[in-house]
């Protein structure tokens, strides 16, 4: 089988598939909201006048700015516009279920209240106030799961963190310290004071050794013994695997939990100068295709430097919503179908019926399923009022639908098994 790159937690080191049941509401929820949000948002990408290349939260490392100056940026902090309330309704209304936040990025600036550094929001900006304890009350009210990302390696700020080479020698950093005195206490910090958090969601697992991502592991699950832990803690170990960025495996994952971490244009910070959005039906095709492969679709926004979300991200996560809002029947919950490998279409299942989802609607309205033998078919959408047939030869059955899609992006038909 074709594979793509995953930060897969071993087998033995986790249940199988569909067998942890702590992840029974991670398998229907299907689709979640990433947000990426920290002082890289006021640069945005630009530099002493010039354009950096590359993701926006990866200012500081690409353009080598030191310390001194990076931190600069933390008293101009100040994002009035942030409202916790607002991004919980947009995740609602695009039918995300899960929302997961960055707490602490490769930069090392924390987006709460810590009490190991002053670098947050909370002590270091003069916005002062607790952007992941208004998110964690603000998910309470509106029913959504939070989870929370925390750079577990990478830290460019802290004298023992990895990956900062322009301000620190790395032959004089004690790396087991700063995980032991830094990042435990962090962890323990916000899986302890912001009530339930649904995932920690660790990255960038580079150096990283195995008794230390077991140590993180052992921790946060004595915490918070629901909370999942997403494949790149490192060292194989974690509840589930995470794909590479923006990666949708070429086949169906049977063997595995997996999720695709994606933004909706190229970057997960925010930056001026990146307007490469993709389309509502790109980023609905994303989905469908994921769960098809039984995977989960976690789609990031980047609040700009006032906190805002930007209008393109708005529109297109409203899109998403209002196209679940009428076939969502077809995702949540779901189980990948019957027939993989198509390039026309992908399939979901739920009990007895099977979602046919068409990305290409053929020119004479005819699909034909050569091993599925169904007894009805109909239109999802129920505002679908273009005609269906369905003829059945045995095991096979042919579904005779209207000339032209008869709904954009992706138009879902209903099969009775
Ligand atoms: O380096 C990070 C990057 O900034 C971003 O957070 C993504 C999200 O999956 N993870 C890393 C790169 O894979």
């Amino acid at each position: 089988m074709t594979e793509i790159e995953y930060f897969k937690p071993e087998r033995g080191q986790r249940p199988g598939a569909n067998e942890d049941p702590r992840l029974d509401w991670w398998r229907e929820a299907k689709f979640g909201m990433f947000i990426h949000w920290g002082v890289y948002s006021i640069p945005a990408g630009v530099w002493q006048g010039e354009h950096i290349p590359g993701i926006g939260e990866w200012i500081m490392l690409r353009a080598e700015i030191p310390i001194a100056e990076y931190e600069k940026l933390a008293p101009q902090f100040n994002p009035v516009k942030y409202d916790a309330d607002q991004i919980v309704k947009l995740a609602k209304a695009a039918g995300q279920k899960y929302i997961v936040l960055t707490s602490k990025h490769h930069d090392g600036f924390c987006m709460y209240g810590s009490k190991e550094t002053d670098y947050n929001i909370v002590d270091g900006s003069p916005f002062g106030r607790d952007v992941l304890g208004e998110l964690a009350d603000a998910c309470a009210r509106e029913g959504i799961k939070l989870g929370l990302y925390y750079s577990q390696t990478q830290d460019w700020h802290h004298p023992d963190g990895f990956g900062n080479t322009w301000d620190f020698n790395e032959d004089e950093q004690d790396f087991g310290d700063y995980i032991d005195n830094y990042v435990k206490p962090q962890v323990r910090e916000i899986l302890t004071n912001y009530g339930p958090i649904c995932i920690i969601w660790f990255d960038t697992p580079r150096i990283i050794e195995r008794h230390q991502s077991q140590e993180l592991l052992d921790l946060a699950h004595s915490l918070q013994p629901d909370c999942l832990v997403c494949g790149r803690l490192g060292n194989k170990l974690g509840d589930y695997a995470t794909a590479q960025d923006n990666a949708i495996p070429p086949e169906l994952q049977a063997e595995i939990d997996w999720e695709t971490p994606a933004t909706i244009n190229d970057t997960w910070g925010f930056k001026t100068h990146d307007h490469n959005w993709k389309s509502p039906a790109q980023l609905i095709q994303n989905l469908v295709d994921i769960v098809s492969k039984g995977g989960n679709y976690l789609l990031n926004i980047g609040p700009d430097a006032e906190g805002a979300i930007p209008e393109p991200s708005i529109e297109r996560l409203r899109a998403m919503g209002a196209w679940l809002d009428l076939n969502g029947e077809s995702i949540y919950g779901t189980q990948p179908g019957p027939i993989q490998g198509e390039a026309a279409y992908r399939t979901t299942q739920k009990g007895d019926a099977v979602y046919l989802h068409v990305f290409d609607w053929p020119a004479d309205g005819g699909i034909a399923l050569p091993d599925l033998a169904a007894s009805s078919a109909s239109w999802l959408d129920a505002s679908c009022d273009a005609t269906l047939s369905l003829s059945r030869d045995g095991e096979s059955t042919t579904i005779l639908g209207s000339a032209e899609a008869p709904k954009e992006h992706v138009t879902v038909i209903r099969l009775q098994l």
